[in-house]
């Protein structure tokens, strides 16, 4: 099913879209939002020079420090009155940077995360259970929302407690889970602890996952736990944006549709700023069309993605952006070599013997960077054989230098022993920096 007409729109009818909105909101931002007419003065940019669509890369990006520069209130379009909901989100220095939504906005909000539910595979018949944390965090509310909107019945268990969140699971009949990817898979474990099959003994079908990526064999760990006739995907958004809500996969697995009759994607070389052409991989940024109380133009998100134009078999004809490699700022240099933790993780989780939870550890050390690997084995039995776990160390030491032309010292440690997480996992300590 789709929920909506235009997400089935001729390309020419989306783009007509596009800039009857883009040239109301750059005519908004510019009476409305000083730090946005100032940084359109400096270049000499009026609203009026937004002709075509084309016209979007001559106006300046925004960035996240301009949320702290302008904290809490500073880049909103409406008077404070006009809003009906405040989130924020929770930056690990600083100020969190505050989000705000109108009325209308949250009109907007839930409608677009309807449409990611229904692509995900949610009918009204679906009983979700939300298991993002509530509060600040646009995740939970968004979902929670979008879900009620399609009718399904909504069960706001919040993240944490995860006994009785399966407690629930079981008694209600959850049928669709959403969680982060972490978390999701947390859930799994803990139910098999409890003696609980959730691929028996529960009704989830449906994972609509997201606030953090999931790689291809993430997804598959996921199949192992929760049934292989689950329909896992993912959706991304961010809180600056308006929270989850931009994209999401539908069922046909081959990247994030976007609700382009509201979001412009563009991909830039992040060192450059440049435009890429269509299909080339480098930084995501986004432009909102229809948020009345913070608008936000050419946002810099940091993600690094590539935007697909070609048709989706399931019907939709906006564009796909590819499930994300990582962000620019999650990015490593060991050695000289750039790493993104998504690559380690496909090495260890194409491994059989081990588990999907890792943690990444990079120090110097004589001036060397140094990277040690922690991941846990399945199998107990491993523990009896020192020979067995140095030969299992080795293996994925050599798969992972194959892959990332680095060596990685790899700590093979007993299953269950490594954080697990109810929200974002952290997987990388970078003690180089501390
Ligand atoms: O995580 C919004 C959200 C909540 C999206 C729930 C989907 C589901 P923030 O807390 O502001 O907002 O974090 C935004 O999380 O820039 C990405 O780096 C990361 N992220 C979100 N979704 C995905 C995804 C929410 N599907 C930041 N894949 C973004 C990879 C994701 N990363």
């Amino acid at each position: 099913m789709i929920w909506a007409k235009e997400e089935t729109l001729s390309r020419r009818e989306i783009e007509e879209i596009q800039l009857a909105k883009l040239k109301a909101t750059v005519a908004r931002v510019y009476e409305k939002v000083p730090a946005y007419r100032a940084k359109m003065d400096e270049i000499g940019m009026k609203p009026e020079h937004v002709q075509s669509l084309a016209d979007l890369k001559k106006l300046p990006f925004t960035v996240k420090k301009d949320f702290r520069d302008n904290y809490p209130f500073g880049l909103f379009a409406v008077p404070k009155e006009e809003l009906v909901r405040i989130h924020a989100s929770s930056g690990t220095t600083g100020k969190p940077t505050v989000v705000g939504y109108t009325r209308n906005d949250m009109k907007m909000w839930t409608e677009n995360v309807t449409r990611i539910a229904v692509m995900g595979g949610a009918t009204e018949k679906d009983v979700a259970q939300i298991c993002f944390g509530y509060g600040m965090f646009t995740g939970a509310l968004g979902l929670h929302f979008g879900l009620e909107n399609l009718g399904a019945t909504v069960c706001p268990t919040s993240s944490g407690n995860t006994q009785k969140q399966l407690m629930y699971m079981k008694d209600f009949g959850t049928t669709l889970l959403v969680a982060t990817p972490s978390y999701a898979l947390h859930i799994g474990e803990v139910a098999k602890e409890m003696g609980i099959d959730p691929k028996k003994d529960l009704k989830v079908k449906i994972g609509l996952f997201g606030g953090e990526g999931m790689t291809e064999p993430m997804r598959q760990e996921m199949y192992k736990l929760w049934g292989e006739d689950m329909k896992v995907t993912q959706n991304y958004g961010m809180s600056e944006l308006i929270g989850p809500g931009v994209s999401g996969e539908c069922l046909e697995l081959c990247g994030m549709h976007v609700n382009e009759d509201h979001f412009i994607p563009e991909i830039i070389d992040p060192v450059t700023g440049e435009v890429l052409p269509p299909g080339e991989k480098g930084e995501l940024v986004i432009t909102c069309l229809s948020k009345e109380a913070l608008p936000v133009i050419r946002y810099r998100t940091k993600d690094i993605s590539r935007l697909m134009y070609e048709p989706c078999k399931c019907g939709r004809t906006t564009v796909r952006m590819e499930n994300l490699s990582g962000r620019s700022d999650d990015m490593l240099i060991i050695r000289g070599v750039n790493v993104f933790p998504t690559q380690i993780e496909e090495v260890l989780l194409g491994v059989p013997e081990i588990g999907p939870h890792y943690e990444i550890i990079v120090d110097r050390k004589n001036h060397l960077d140094t990277m040690e690997i922690k991941v846990e084995f399945t199998d107990d039995t491993l523990l009896d054989s020192y020979a067995k776990l140095g030969a299992l160390e080795k293996s994925i030491k050599s798969r992972l230098k194959v892959v990332l032309g680095l060596d990685a010292a790899i700590k093979l440690v007993a299953p269950r022993s490594l954080q697990r997480f109810e929200g974002k996992a952290k997987r990388v300590t970078d003690l180089r920096n501390m």
